[in-house]
């Protein structure tokens, strides 16, 4: 590994959490920040690179969340701040509707280049996920004439009017238990997801599961309605399910048989975070359409969707676009970054990272009989908390856990429909000193509070 890193990769804890800068910064927030966005972590961030996040009184954490799936190639990649850096000194924005710039096309060319499948591909960009995921859904909807989308169990497409609709889990990103932000979009229907731990018959193969949703799909819709299927191929916020096998495969038959626009949700699983440069290339499928966004751009707001040139091409002239999508800023960012990704190759880092990581969470789970289930893929990997001997979930442990590996300078994430999943989304760029080091102390922690 060639990986450089600006500063020192080391933990240390210099005082208590949250210390006084970030306390007093906590107090200002209180006062104009609104209630409704909160923080996982009490400390704030005064710097970021490689594996570590160091806060305003210096403590220096080990990230084991790149920002939800962000910085794979760290938070201040040299290949990503040089690309801005120069970008900024010639310009900021012209609005790529208004007058057009190369970054915008080279993007796209990367784009169609590492999407899977050899057709002829175009792409378009935009800021967010969730923008990415509603602009596949209109792209879907004109090309194909029709108006319904299926999204799954468990999914999550984003808080974006439409993307919320998408979304399976109510709180806390429709609502909360008596509030909600609906009405949502219409035209949404919701098909049952393989998840091979929560099955009432634990037997059922990927393909009976994909049957079961395609029945419902059949008999409440009929094939020839549904504009598009929308499916994370491991799903993220829901926890990492990763489908059985032959269950993504399966579906796209279906979506092929029928007309209907298979949408594979990358966000979170894109940009070789799962070992490949997408998760549908690990059953072999080539979506029609794939929305990116997170780890493209190394931490700066750049998403898209690529896919089949005729169905981005059937949309007229005018219909897709905003003031900032594809910003060049953010495209050279995405170059520098997609440019790392090959450099070093961090598929293959992601690959490594699960070598170390998996038999570690596999080892933990059977010593202390609280982690039903350990599953993801690559550098996404999961652990699903319950209550000894059962199937129940266990959210407390989590949040004792991910208090745990705080006090000790380890940033974890949760997830998961029941709260009860711990995710490790560490950057690709980790050295594995400091991986190892933070599967120490999340072991440690583990052990602890499973008593
Ligand atoms: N699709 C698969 O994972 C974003 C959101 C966290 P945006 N996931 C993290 C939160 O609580 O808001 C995500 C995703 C998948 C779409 C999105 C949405 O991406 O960039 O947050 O809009």
């Amino acid at each position: 590994m060639t990986i450089e890193y600006r500063l020192d990769q080391h933990r240390t804890l210099t005082t208590d959490l949250p210390g006084p800068r970030s306390a007093a910064l906590a107090a200002r927030r209180e006062r104009v920040v609104a209630a409704g966005v909160s923080s996982g972590q009490p400390f704030y961030v005064q710097d970021a690179d490689g594996g570590i996040l160091v806060d305003v009184d210096g403590n220096a954490f080990i990230d084991l969340g790149s920002g939800i799936a962000v910085t794979s190639v760290g938070a201040s990649a040299p290949a990503v701040v040089e690309g801005v850096r120069e970008q900024v000194g010639h310009f900021t924005h012209t609005c790529f509707m208004v007058a057009p710039y190369e970054g915008y096309v080279a993007v796209c060319e990367a784009l169609v280049e590492v999407s899977p499948g050899d057709h002829a591909q175009k792409a378009v960009l935009f800021n967010s996920g969730a923008e990415a995921v509603e602009n596949a859904v209109k792209i879907a909807r004109i090309a194909t004439g029709r108006s319904a989308v299926v999204a799954f169990d468990h999914g999550y497409h984003g808080r974006t009017n439409l993307t919320m609709a998408l979304t399976a889990k109510n709180a806390p990103y429709k609502g909360g238990d008596g509030t909600t932000f609906g009405p949502f979009a219409p035209e949404v229907y919701r098909a049952p997801m393989s998840y091979p731990f929560r099955e009432e018959n634990p037997q059922i193969t990927g393909h009976e599961a994909a049957e079961r949703a395609i029945r419902m799909m059949q008999s409440q819709l009929g094939g020839r309605n549904v504009a598009a299927i929308v499916i994370e191929p491991v799903q993220g916020e829901g926890g990492f399910i990763v489908p059985a096998p032959g269950f993504l495969p399966r579906l796209a038959e279906y979506a092929r048989e029928q007309g209907i626009v298979f949408i594979a949700d990358e966000v979170q699983t894109g940009f070789c975070r799962t070992g490949a440069w997408f998760a549908a290339e690990h059953e072999g499928i080539v979506p029609d359409l794939i929305t990116v966004a997170k780890g493209m751009a190394g931490g700066l707001p750049l998403a898209g969707v690529v896919g089949r040139a005729e169905l981005l091409d059937a949309v007229h002239g005018g219909g897709l676009g905003g003031t900032y999508g594809g910003n060049p800023v953010a495209c050279a960012a995405a170059l520098g970054a997609i440019a790392t990704m090959r450099q070093e190759d961090l598929s293959g880092r992601a690959r490594r990272i699960e070598e170390i990581v998996r038999p570690r969470l596999e080892a933990l789970a059977a010593q202390t009989g609280v982690i039903g289930d350990v599953r993801g893929r690559g550098a996404m990997l999961a652990m699903e908390f319950v209550r000894p001997g059962t199937r129940e979930p266990d959210a407390e442990i989590v949040q004792g856990i991910i208090a745990g590996c705080r006090s000790q300078g380890v940033v974890i994430l949760s997830a998961g429909t029941y709260g009860n999943v711990i995710r490790l989304l560490p950057p690709l760029v980790i050295g594995e000193d400091l991986l190892l080091e933070a599967m120490d102390v999340l072991e440690a922690v583990v052990r602890d509070a499973a008593g």
